[in-house]
């Protein structure tokens, strides 16, 4: 039976990512348009003798920041880099419980997220977003592999608080796709570099997750992939090595990224349940937009 907890998210698309090494869905910084650049902060995500992890600077400034997900060439996984604010009162243990279980329902106090999406062995990609204040952070990586389960509870996780504002402001994208209960709404993507503009207009956790829907398949074909429980049987409708995607974000919050994207047919999709709910993902409940990228 598929996940359909937090770590869902990357699950269908990416385990599939392993073995793309290629620079296609190689993201950069978005150039700033304010005075002030955003601090850009360097992970380096290792895995050397099987202990999986991230080095990160210390003293995270809140505020408008650049984060740079570098993956050694020598990996063998794809990581992303989640990061959640956490409450008063809660830990990184806390999150780590929930985002490692098949089963767990997200929590409701996961209100705040930002991050780096998924990179393959041997690549980067940078993500701009907004961090509160003298806040506390916890970071993790939501992928999971067959040998060693959740890389977050195999030392892809830790916690920081942030510093004060850095003074920078959020850069604009080329193009915005706005999620909201339960769809899509895309302006302004064409084919080759993008800065997308990721916006959670709505009122719970969402990501964006691009898959390419392969020439001749349906959306149709692409929903009852990803509304199935089983395996899938036959070849998928859509090409998941070239998916592209970002980190979860929360209502009100944003998180910019380049893409650079081939001509064609995208199928938007989002893999998060409802607060206080272990399912369905919201693809089920409608997060499944197409997109035409010309
Ligand atoms: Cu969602």
């Amino acid at each position: 039976m598929r996940r359909i907890s937090w770590i869902a998210a990357v699950l269908i698309g990416i385990t599939l990512l392993v073995a793309c090494g290629s620079d296609d869905n190689k993201n950069t910084a978005a150039p700033p348009t304010s005075n002030a650049a955003p601090p850009r902060y360097k992970v380096t995500a290792t895995e050397v003798d099987g202990a999986y992890k991230f080095d990160l600077p210390p003293n995270v400034k809140g505020g408008v920041v650049s984060f740079e997900l570098a993956s050694a060439a020598s990996n063998q996984e794809p990581h992303d880099f989640q990061l959640v604010r956490l409450p008063t009162g809660h830990t990184l243990d806390d999150v780590l419980k929930q985002v490692s279980s098949d089963s767990a329902p997200l929590e409701a106090w996961l209100k705040s997220g930002a991050g780096v999406g998924t990179v393959a062995p041997g690549s980067s990609a940078t993500a701009t977003f907004e961090l509160a204040p003298n806040a506390q952070y916890a970071f993790f990586c939501t992928e999971t592999s067959e040998q060693i389960g959740p890389h977050s509870t195999h030392g892809m996780s830790g916690a920081f608080t942030t510093g004060a504002k850095s003074g920078a402001t959020l850069p604009t994208g080329s193009a915005t796709v706005t999620a909201s209960e339960y769809k899509f709404d895309a302006v302004g993507l064409k084919a080759g570099n993008n800065t997308i503009a990721f916006e959670n207009g709505g009122t719970m956790l969402h990501h964006l997750l691009m898959v390419p829907i392969l020439p001749g398949k349906t959306l149709d074909e692409v929903r009852a992939v990803f509304a199935s429980q089983g395996p899938p049987t036959g070849p998928p409708p859509v090409d998941f090595e070239k998916s592209i995607g970002s980190a979860v974000a929360g209502p009100g919050e944003s998180i910019v990224y380049k893409a650079n994207l081939e001509a064609g047919r995208y199928a938007a999709v989002c893999f998060l349940p409802d607060p206080g709910t272990a399912g369905p993902p919201h693809v089920v409940k409608g997060m499944l937009t197409e997109i035409d990228v010309k």
